[in-house]
């Protein structure tokens, strides 16, 4: 049973392949909802929000317990999208799942827009402004501390980035974490292996990741990010573990599912709007002709 009283599906299993399937779907929609909004807005972020969009996919519409007609809800499980820049598709999922129109997308880092190049709570949905990277977890640990405080059983989710474990902060809000045993904070770090201007081991490499994590008294899990079961099986297992933080270390790829992007440290920000508008509209017009009428009634 989960805590809302509901059965729990199972990872394997006959009706978890709907379930994949299902989150497979939402996967593509946004990843296309964020390459339009990107080349719409001719600025923004694609490679590192390609990386994460199964794992946001598996929390928004699987895991976490949101109700997009209550963003203010005292009892929802809070996200905090420590990599910042990764906005677009944080704004896709929350469109998606209903907490403002699917219109407002097209008005992504215009002037008088909720939806800024990095989040700000003004948008409904959006736990926590980022942007400044390192940031999040130290958020994070407040709101779990508060909860704890206020007898709330809401759990924190908190993405961060490869390159973000450059950042100081970053570990003082692990080691604090997990000196309050704080069990309902889950950290998704989404590796990438590659930051801003090329890999994170040639940048400043961040050493054992595993280890680091584990010194620090962390639960660590480790898995493929780009596959919806094992992020549904590792997001299950956070939620059980006990008196510990958990972190799972998910291996992803920069720019995954778009071939000219993949692996390619340059399409952290946006290289080519050319190159990207004659993309987003052959991927409209596959979708379009997709027998699964799903993403035709979707597209905007
Ligand atoms: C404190 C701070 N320093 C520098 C930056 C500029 N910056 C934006 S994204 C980025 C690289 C982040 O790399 P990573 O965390 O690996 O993100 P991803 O690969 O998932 O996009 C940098 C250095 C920033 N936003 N905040
Ligand atoms: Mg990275």
């Amino acid at each position: 049973m989960n805590r809302e009283g509901a059965e729990v599906t199972t990872v394997a299993g006959a009706e978890s392949s709907d379930i994949v399937r299902n989150l497979t779907r939402w996967t593509r929609l946004l990843r296309y909802d964020t390459l339009r909004m990107i080349s719409n807005a001719d600025s923004g972020h694609p490679g590192g929000c390609m990386s994460m969009a199964e794992i946001l996919t598996c929390l928004y519409f699987e895991v976490m317990r949101v109700d997009p007609r209550r963003p203010d809800w005292a009892d929802r499980d809070r996200f905090i999208l420590s990599k910042g820049h990764g906005a677009p598709i944080l704004y896709a999922a929350l469109a998606r799942k209903g907490f403002f129109p699917v219109e407002e997308l097209k008005s992504l880092r215009k002037i008088g827009s909720f939806l800024h190049g990095h989040p700000d709570i003004s948008a409904p949905g959006v736990d926590m402004t980022t942007g400044c990277l390192g940031q999040g977890l130290s958020a994070g640990v407040g709101m779990a501390l508060a909860g704890r405080h206020d007898r709330r059983d809401y759990r924190v989710f908190v993405v961060i980035g490869c390159g973000e474990m450059n950042e100081g902060q970053l570990w003082e809000g692990a080691a604090s974490a997990s000196h309050f045993h704080l069990d309902q904070i889950t950290v998704v770090l989404d590796y990438n292996k590659l930051q801003f201007d090329g890999a994170v081991d040639e940048v400043c490499a961040p050493g054992d990741v595993r280890g680091r994590w584990q010194s620090l008294g962390w639960n660590v899990l480790e898995i493929d990010g780009h596959d919806i079961p094992q992020i549904l099986g590792s997001l299950r297992q956070a939620n059980e573990c006990r008196g510990k933080p958990t972190i799972i270390i998910a291996h992803t790829i920069k720019g995954k599912g778009v071939d000219f992007m993949e692996n390619a440290f340059l399409w952290h920000s946006l290289m080519d709007n050319g190159l990207l508008t004659k993309y987003v509209e052959r991927m409209q017009h596959e979708l379009n002709s997709d027998p699964d009428r799903f993403y035709a009634q979707c597209l905007w």
